[in-house]
């Protein structure tokens, strides 16, 4: 027993009581625990298997080298895999730096319009590193505008396009970006961090065959330890080696390695299919009646594991939206909206995502049963402790893997 022993408890009944939309989050199994516990992470391992700075690594490079196999496997790719970032930020980074020299031009899907920080925000180190210029979604469909990406690309000839990101909740065509890229001569690269377990899953078309380079994370929809991967074609092999290692990492985390290695397991089980299935079946039927409830929704709907609610027609935003569901034992993020006026520190959305109420075992019922919770403490205030003793029974019922 140490200090932090009854604070590592209190979040674990944190998570256990309360319900967690937060789309990039999700829970691990208890194998995944496990390994990211194990005595792995006593080993300093720089390098790469069969190449590295210290002795004692027999073993782990049996570990990266299954790891990188089962990579392969889970996406049907003979991309190479680099499964040593530490994250997905860092992940993006090494693979702006594997292709590019600082100030080259990248064209990526703005913050505002549901992109990342890492794809070139003025407070990211890539924005300052790199010149980005943004593509939006359109005003009318908020979906990604692909005459507009063209026409920017055209415009700025940029030696990267970047798609993905962390508030998108439709398709994005892989082969359309794929032909713009080609078109004005620049590498394309995706960042499927939030819905690498729903490609994983085949619920979402795949990017492989289509960009030069795709990063991710692992814990989002793949369910796996909080950390990063990035594949390349086999061209961008060494550049995107090196920028990982020794260019922005040290000694890499082979304990994360080896609870990657086993998610990607987990996730080539008909099983994940299955939940990865029911990931999207949930967020439809969260959407749709949130929207029976009265509220819009951005792009009219979800066909991945998010979705953003307009809050704009109730008196409260993001902020104390956020706050109010909290308070009720529903853990969401406020998060701009498309062309949104308010600031993001309190913007005009909230954002939704299924991936661990899934997890949990919950159906389209219960998502209803969620909508109707967030509609009350919306509309109603003071409805606060009753909705929270709804949302406790519901918690208890749908328990959390892991310990
Ligand atoms: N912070 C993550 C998200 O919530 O989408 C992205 O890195």
């Amino acid at each position: 027993m140490n200090s932090l022993t009854p604070l590592i408890q209190a979040e674990y009944d944190r998570q256990q009581q309360e319900l967690c939309l937060i789309a990039s989050e999700n829970y691990v199994s208890k194998d995944i625990l496990t390994a990211n516990g194990s005595v792995l992470t006593n080993k300093y391992a720089e390098g790469y298997p069969g190449k590295r700075y210290y002795a004692g690594n027999n073993v782990v490079d049996q570990i990266e080298n299954r790891a990188i196999e089962l990579a392969q496997q889970l996406f049907e790719t003979d991309y190479h895999v680099n499964v040593q970032p530490y994250s997905g930020s860092n992940a993006n980074l090494a693979a702006y730096a594997s292709i590019l020299e600082p100030g080259d031009t990248i064209l990526a899907l703005s913050l505002a319009h549901g992109g990342h920080l890492t794809h070139g925000h003025p407070v990211s180190l890539t924005g300052k590193v790199y010149n980005f210029v943004h593509y939006g979604v359109n005003k009318e469909t908020e979906m990604i505008d692909y005459d507009e990406v063209l026409a920017l690309a055209k415009e700025h000839r940029p030696k990267l396009i970047v798609t993905g990101g962390s508030a998108y909740s439709m398709f994005i065509d892989f082969a359309r970006f794929s032909r713009i890229a080609r078109e004005v001569g620049a590498w394309f690269m995706v960042d499927m961090a939030h819905i690498a377990g729903l490609v994983a899953g085949k619920v979402h078309p795949t990017p492989f065959g289509h960009a030069d380079i795709i990063t991710s994370t692992t814990h989002k929809t793949l369910r796996g330890p909080r950390s990063g991967i990035i594949f390349c074609r086999p061209e961008f092999k060494k550049g995107v080696d090196r920028a990982i290692f020794p260019g922005t990492q040290g000694g890499p985390h082979v304990h994360t390695i080896a609870a990657k290695a086993i998610a990607f397991e987990e996730a080539m089980q008909p099983s994940f299919q299955q939940y990865a299935q029911q990931i999207v079946k949930n967020s439809k039927a969260l959407a749709f009646r949130l929207q029976q409830n009265g509220f819009r929704i951005v792009a009219d709907g979800t066909e991945n594991h998010l979705f953003l609610l307009d809050l704009r027609p109730s008196p409260v935003r993001g902020k104390e939206a956020q706050l109010l569901l909290e308070q009720a034992g529903i853990i969401i993020n406020m998060n701009s909206i498309p062309f949104d006026e308010q600031s993001p520190t309190n913007p005009s959305g909230l954002r939704f995502g299924t991936p661990a109420v899934t997890t949990r075992g919950m159906k389209e019922k219960e998502m209803e049963q969620i909508a109707d919770c967030v509609t009350t403490v919306l509309r109603d205030h003071t409805s606060v402790p009753a909705v929270a003793e709804t949302v406790a029974q519901l918690a208890k019922k749908f328990r959390i893997p892991g310990y």
